[in-house]
């Protein structure tokens, strides 16, 4: 039985990639230098991959931005934007991905392009580059910047390494884009003709290089997928093999569940599929029964989304079913999908708990464990690993580290009452006019304000021991009465502390919580050149002691205005965490959800009585599938941010934050905030207003796109707050910009907040 992993995560162990990539967008570093370190880093993980005994080795799954983002250079998907400026292939690349600002010199005018629009993949915490598709769209082999699945390829055989391309497949590839501006009445899917020839000639060109097989990754199939979309998969697929000069086709789907789609697939003539049996184990008689006598099965059955260790006796058993129904030769053990998702090396943690740490597998360890489950359904001795492995899994499940049974207790109360403000909203407003005595649109930021190269440097200092905790609060301190002085000066109405003292805010809440581990080196990709570290749910959490009180004290005793508190909502900690295995989100995110309310309430009891518990990874979490499954998260999800927002007073008000994903109204109702601030610049869907205009709290519009350097006017606050108060009421209007500003300068971030506040105060003189 062979062994097959889908991906492997590229960034490099010491996040070389990032380091690399970035210094090139620095002008520090040569292209050259770029592309050798891409070079090394594919080298090293094949080779890691190689020595692990690993039978079935990717290529292409490296990007230096993005694997979406790559086939768009490759197939010619590059919008005329990016065209005009006669940039190197790899410099069209990022400009795509992330924009290109140039300052006017003597000679040539300033250039300002905006990035294509990036999306969340699935459910992950990962975002690809959106394929931006127009009338005007040529596809071809784009020959001028290499065949990059082709060159990998050629570059892995010539290190003596035999590879499985990996391609995105043509549907998912148009199904995950969207139409241009101009080309609004553009469906994608309706490309599928004109772009099957070209990317038929990208096969045979992988065919011609050596290679037989190439893994198409088509994970749309675990959406509910409209019929017109579905009926394309079988020409699609019978257009792409059969003759000699292509490879074989092993057609990938992970993250959920097929069997909606089943009818779809069904008559392939493709050699194999894969199918991700963590998530979905159920799904495998269905889907088993869909191949022909000859085809194989990729059992993805080592987690390519968490960092547990796989129980290996519970997945030979998997496996060995559907040996008994298929025969060795037929079955691949496999990674659930690509292990981009997971961190790179658990060897590099040198300061996790050893027993914790024997219960982490990172992406090099499930390197081993696919190769050992395949020795071991193969009849292989493995016996020594076997033992050590049970030992591990038992390890966590009698750990008394994981229960703790006064959470557990303390989880058993919560009922409505602990899930419900004292009165309704209008109750509440009315208390709250009185306490604040807030002007019409009143002005508040997200939370967080520049992060300056000092701030970073403290904090580091400060973590390497470098700085006493004496000489970093009041570096802090000084920092937050920076922040608090400005937006005093500038006339902001609610304020807030700026968040010096945090790093990511889920890591900062999961450094600070019981039940929580965390890493020094887990990086993980969550776009471009940008890392998140996401910290790992262990056991049963609870909060040992008030995490943000003292900042949040401190900057309303040096003020007269209200000081927002600010926390990371249940949801949020939980999404962008890894998660437990062995309890639901729901029991998770409870959990979180009252250590959440110990921190509100002691906010509060410190006269924090703004408090802001942010929720943006709300939308991301929705199972992809509609269902039963999906009614039911947006009732544990949103019961988790009433447990934690409920037990305050009248008079508190409680704010929300999202951003990062189209949000359906309905959702947040069911938060009951007070006042809700969303991303929102970038929408001019007037029908997306109006449904907004319906939501019955109050609700803050982000005005401006933070993650530009613009800078809008004050008559351009303006403009954008008239065009919302045709369908959106005023009194319940509140006047933000979109997101954190952490990523800003001082310079943008003191001119835009100008610009915004005055715009408030001219209606504020026409209401
Ligand atoms: N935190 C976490 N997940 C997220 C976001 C977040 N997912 C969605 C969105 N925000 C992704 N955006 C970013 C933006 C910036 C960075 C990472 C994700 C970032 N990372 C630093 C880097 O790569 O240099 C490292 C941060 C650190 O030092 O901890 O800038 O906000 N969890
Ligand atoms: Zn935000």
């Amino acid at each position: 039985v062979q062994s097959s992993i889908l991906g492997f995560p590229r960034i490099g162990g010491q996040r070389e990639l990032k380091k690399v990539t970035e210094s090139y967008w620095q002008g520090k570093v040569s292209v050259e230098d770029l592309l050798a370190k891409g070079k090394e880093l594919r080298a090293h993980n094949w080779k890691l991959q190689q020595a692990a005994g690993v039978d079935i080795i990717p290529s292409n799954d490296f990007s230096y931005y993005d694997q979406v983002l790559d086939l768009s250079l490759l197939f010619n998907v590059i919008p005329d934007r990016y065209t005009k400026f006669d940039l190197a292939p790899i410099d069209v690349l990022f400009a795509m991905g992330r924009g290109l600002q140039r300052k006017a010199t003597e000679t040539t005018a300033a250039v300002d392009v905006t990035a294509l629009e990036m999306v969340k993949w699935f459910d992950s915490n990962y975002h690809y580059v959106r394929p931006t598709f127009s009338h005007s769209t040529e596809f071809k082999l784009n020959q001028e910047a290499g065949l990059k699945p082709v060159n990998e390829f050629l570059e892995a055989k010539e290190l003596g390494i035999s590879t499985r391309p990996v391609v995105l497949g043509p549907i998912s590839y148009l199904f995950l884009g969207k139409a241009d501006k101009d080309s609004l009445d553009l469906d994608p899917i309706s490309l599928l003709d004109k772009f099957l020839p070209v990317y038929k000639s990208l096969l045979a060109e992988l065919k011609k290089a050596g290679a037989n097989q190439v893994q198409i990754d088509e994970p749309i199939l675990v959406l509910d997928l409209p019929e017109s979309v579905q009926s394309k998969y079988k020409a699609t697929f019978d257009a792409l093999v059969g003759d000699e000069s292509l490879p074989e086709i092993v057609l990938t789907t992970y993250f959920g569940d097929v069997r909606a789609n089943l009818s779809a697939i069904k008559d392939l003539s493709v050699a194999g599929f894969h199918f991700d049996f963590v998530r979905v184990p159920e799904q495998f008689d269905d889907v088993a029964a869909i191949l022909n006598d000859k085809q194989t099965l990729s059992v993805g059955i080592v987690d390519g989304r968490n960092i547990w260790k796989t129980d290996f006796s519970k997945a030979s058993n998997f496996v060995n079913k559907a040996i008994e129904k298929l025969g060795k030769e037929r079955v691949i053990v496999s990674t659930s999908s690509s292990l981009l998702h997971t961190p790179v090396d658990l060897n590099n943690e040198k300061k996790l708990d050893a027993t914790i740490k024997d219960w982490f597998s990172f992406a090099t360890q499930k390197l081993d464990e696919v190769v050992t489950i395949a020795k071991n359904v193969s009849g292989e001795d493995v016996a020594a690993l076997l033992a050590a492995n049970a030992a591990s899994i038992k390890s966590r499940k009698e750990s008394s580290i994981t229960t703790n049974p006064k959470v557990q207790e303390r989880l058993a109360t919560i009922d409505e009452s602990l899930s419900t403000r004292k009165v309704p909203f209008d109750d509440r407003l009315a208390a709250q006019k009185d306490k604040y005595n807030l002007p019409l649109f009143p002005t508040t930021t997200i939370g967080s304000f520049p992060q300056t190269k000092d701030i970073r440097i403290n904090r580091n200092k400060f973590a390497k021991g470098e700085l006493s905790a004496e000489d970093y609060e009041k570096f802090i301190e000084k920092e937050i009465e920076t922040v608090v002085r400005f937006q005093e000066e500038i006339g902001l109405d609610v304020l807030v502390h700026g968040e010096p003292e945090r790093n990511d805010m889920v890591q900062y809440f999961g450094e600070q919580l019981e039940g929580y581990a965390f890493t020094t080196g887990g990086w993980v990709q969550s776009y471009g050149s940008r890392y998140v570290r996401p910290p790992i749910v262990v056991g049963d959490v609870s909060r040992p002691k008030a995490m943000t009180v003292k900042e949040s004290v401190y900057a309303q005793s040096i003020t007269d205005k209200p000081m927002k508190g600010m926390l990371t909502g249940p949801v949020t900690c939980l999404r962008w965490s890894f998660p437990r295995d062995d309890v639901s989100q729901k029991v998770q995110a409870l959990q979180l959800g009252l250590a959440l309310r110990d921190e509100v309430q002691d906010l509060e009891k410190a006269g924090i009585t703004v408090i802001q518990v942010d929720e943006p990874a709300i939308r991301e979490g929705l199972p992809l599938r509609a269902g039963k499954e999906r009614s039911d998260y947006l009732n544990w999800a949103a019961q988790s941010f009433r447990v934690a927002t409920s037990g305050v007073e009248n008079s508190t008000q409680i704010h929300s934050h999202f951003c990062y994903s189209d949000l359906d109204p309905n959702h947040i109702k069911a938060l009951d905030a007070d006042v809700v601030s969303i991303e929102f610049s970038k929408k001019d869907d007037p029908n997306y207003i109006q449904e907004f205009s319906n939501y019955p709290n109050h609700i803050g519009l982000g005005l401006f796109d933070i993650h530009s350097p613009r800078i809008p006017s004050k008559e351009e606050f303006i403009t954008r707050i008239e065009e919302i108060l045709k369908v959106y009421p005023a009194n319940k209007f509140w006047v933000n910009p979109d997101c954190g500003l952490k990523t800003r300068g001082w310079t943008e971030v003191r001119e835009s907040l100008t610009n915004m506040v005055e715009a408030a105060k001219h209606f504020r003189g026409k209401y």
